[in-house]
């Protein structure tokens, strides 16, 4: 079994962490991983989506911020702030700078992205091998994620981080930006591993600023849509094999981060039913085929057949491995259930 996924960070990696033990050592795991929080800090290119989805996979992720190192210091960033380098409110552990200066210096030497992932991937051995998993940048070149928001009467754009950490999303945001898409593709090994996919998974990820920056997402009436990385929402339209997203959210709040807000600046609710019918149906020209979701949600079933896809309630907290893995199966399932 080839399985791809196009994932963001946090949610992304406790879904694909279940994936693999959903899955043999003979299977294979392609994750685009989501690469518009990306930044560069104090001379450092900083891929959050990417870190926090290869510590976890590598067991190394600080599971109670969801970010970061595991038992991580932060000496470096302590002098970072008092130097005024950086951004006090980003911080930087000494493990995590590790990674940075690992990823920058082979940047430096012309290493693609995607390579460089490969290699940072490749330290941690054993966790990236049965069943082999490969973290595939969604695209090699920057495009970062800015947002023009509205802070103390001042309309300003600032990167998707500040907006999200610095702000806690309370900055009122009026559009999202994908700096320098037009000159972007596909990353390497993204649109060949959606070509050879037996299934193609949607992680639940914020639908917006880690699904919708891979994919692209229209937005509602005039409210502005996402492009998207070019290649890679028209690779999975042309994929031969079910597409199941998993949802992000219970009832009106995401399971975790500030969905709410990205969604409401593309005028979409903050619902389960409300992010399927922002991704589509494929048949109707959209992304999905399946759709997973809450029992909370269960009455918005019959609209999402109504719609085109097949929508199934499932347990959607992943609270351990067991829930995770128990996830992933339920995807798989329902992915199986529309190839028949
Ligand atoms: N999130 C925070 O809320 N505070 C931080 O200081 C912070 C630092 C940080 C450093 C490296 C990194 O890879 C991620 C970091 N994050 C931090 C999380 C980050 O905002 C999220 O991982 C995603 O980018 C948002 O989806």
């Amino acid at each position: 079994m080839r399985a791809a996924v196009i994932a963001g960070g946090v949610g992304g990696a406790k879904f694909v962490k279940g994936l693999r033990a959903a899955l043999g050592p003979e299977d294979r795991i392609s994750v685009v991983v989501n690469t518009g929080d990306d930044m560069w800090l104090t001379g450092l290119r900083v891929c959050p989506d990417l870190d926090s989805m290869m510590y976890a996979l590598a067991g190394m992720n600080d599971a109670e911020r969801g970010w970061g190192r595991e038992g991580e210091s932060e000496r470096v960033s302590a002098e970072l702030a008092e130097y005024g380098v950086g951004w006090p409110w980003f911080t930087l552990g000494d493990l995590d700078l590790g990674t940075h200066i690992a990823r920058t210096a082979m940047l430096q030497e012309g290493m693609p992205l995607s390579e460089v992932t490969d290699r940072l991937c490749a330290r941690w051995g054993e966790a990236f091998r049965a069943p082999r998993t490969r973290l595939l940048p969604a695209t090699d070149q920057e495009v970062e994620t800015w947002v023009t928001a509205e802070e103390d009467g001042q309309v300003t754009e600032m990167h998707f981080e500040e907006w999200w950490v610095r702000t806690r999303a309370s900055a009122r945001a009026q559009r999202f930006v994908q700096r320098g898409v037009e000159q972007a593709g596909a990353g390497p090994g993204a649109r060949e591993a959606l070509a050879e996919a037996d299934v193609i998974l949607l992680a639940p990820s914020n639908p917006v600023v880690s699904i919708g920056t891979v994919l692209g997402l229209p937005g509602v009436g005039e409210r502005p849509g996402l492009p998207g990385i070019p290649g890679i929402g028209e690779a999975l339209r042309e994929a031969a094999v079910p597409v199941v997203g998993v949802s992000p959210i219970i009832g009106t709040a995401p399971v975790q981060g500030m969905a709410r807000q990205c969604l409401e600046v593309l005028g979409y609710d903050c619902s389960a039913a409300a992010a399927a019918q922002a991704y589509g149906a494929r048949a109707g020209g959209g992304l999905l085929d399946g759709w997973l979701l809450a029992e909370e949600d269960a009455a918005a079933l019959p609209a999402l057949e109504g719609a085109g896809i097949r929508a199934r309630a499932a347990p959607l907290r992943m609270r351990d491995e067991t829930t995770s893995r128990r996830l992933a199966q339920d995807a798989l399932e329902l992915a199986a259930a529309i190839s028949s």
